[in-house]
């Protein structure tokens, strides 16, 4: 199963992005701390053309402490910025604004020297579908001005915010690119709820996680579940043990692989396997 989601409306962002960028200081890129590497959008540096970027680690409560450790070394050994962010919470949005007023230092002293103050900052924000956009925005401004919901695809057009007296921030729906290289990216991607449900195999996509959690969280496995996990055991396995251990049996006895799957799938999200990580360094 190879996983593919650019709806027209991917596209047409794109387009939007390009038109306003013009009016933009600061673009702002959301990554999921599950997977940075995956959710990085290889479209978004050029589509920026240079403008100023931070880059926002974003969920970083849903991921793997010891992930973000490694992460953190790496990205401070490679002498990239980053800031580990929860756009509920609002933890790291002071180093975010930090950040942004660091970039502009330049451009606020040379207004400053024409005699002009109070310049407003404009900040776009970009990412990946479901990544917490509209959330960071929200929290930052202290009342819920962009719609927001635990889909992808809920923000459909850009919409300017004001944050504070200084900084404007416009946010632009979730977009992906047109194809995968690797097909374990869009899997990534499903997992961590970036991607339409409806147009991928959820069973496939379950028994895919199977597999991951096994090889990487087994621990995990075990414990939410209550199951044992012998060497000799297939992955298909496992998964029917959880199904009885769940119930989730139909008439006739067969286990119910459906039931199973979403059931996987939502406990994913909502964290209840665990703060799970994807991706390390
Ligand atoms: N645990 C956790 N949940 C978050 C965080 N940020 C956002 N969420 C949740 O993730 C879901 C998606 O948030 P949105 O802000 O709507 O995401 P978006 O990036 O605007 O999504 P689109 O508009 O579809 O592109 C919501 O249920 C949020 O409550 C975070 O840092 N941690
Ligand atoms: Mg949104």
């Amino acid at each position: 199963m190879t996983i593919q989601w650019y709806p027209g409306h991917m596209a047409k962002t794109k387009r939007k992005i390009q038109e306003d960028l013009k009016l933009i200081d600061v673009v702002i890129e959301l990554l999921d701390a599950r997977i940075p590497i995956s959710s990085k959008n290889p479209e978004i540096d050029s589509l920026i053309k240079g403008k100023p970027k931070v880059i926002l680690l974003n969920k970083s409560d849903m991921s793997d402490p010891r992930s973000n450790e490694l992460w953190g070394h790496y990205y401070d050994e490679n002498k990239q910025d980053y800031i580990y962010t929860n756009s509920i919470t609002g933890k790291g949005i002071k180093e975010l604004i930090t950040a942004i007023e660091k970039k502009m230092a330049h451009v606020i002293e040379r207004d400053l020297k024409k005699g002009r103050i109070n310049r407003q900052i404009k900040c776009m924000i970009l990412g990946i579908p479901n990544v917490g956009k509209s959330t960071l925005i929200n929290t930052m401004a202290g009342r819920a001005s962009a719609k927001t919901g635990n889909l992808p695809g809920v923000t459909r057009s850009n919409q300017w915010i004001k944050v504070s007296q200084r900084i404007l921030l416009l946010d632009t729906p979730g977009i992906l690119w047109p194809k995968f290289e690797d097909p374990i990216v869009g899997l990534k991607l499903a997992w961590i709820g970036s991607i339409k449900e409806t147009i991928y195999d959820r069973e496939d996509a379950a028994l895919k996680l199977i597999s991951f959690l096994r090889e990487s969280y087994e621990h995990c496995l075990i414990e939410r579940y209550n199951i044992d996990i012998n060497p000799s055991d297939e992955d298909i396995d496992i998964y029917e043990k959880i199904a009885q251990k769940r119930g989730f049996i139909q008439k006739g006895g067969n286990i119910d692989y459906s039931r199973t799957a979403e059931m996987l799938l939502d406990e994913l999200k909502k964290t209840k396997i665990g703060k799970i990580s994807f991706e390390n360094p």
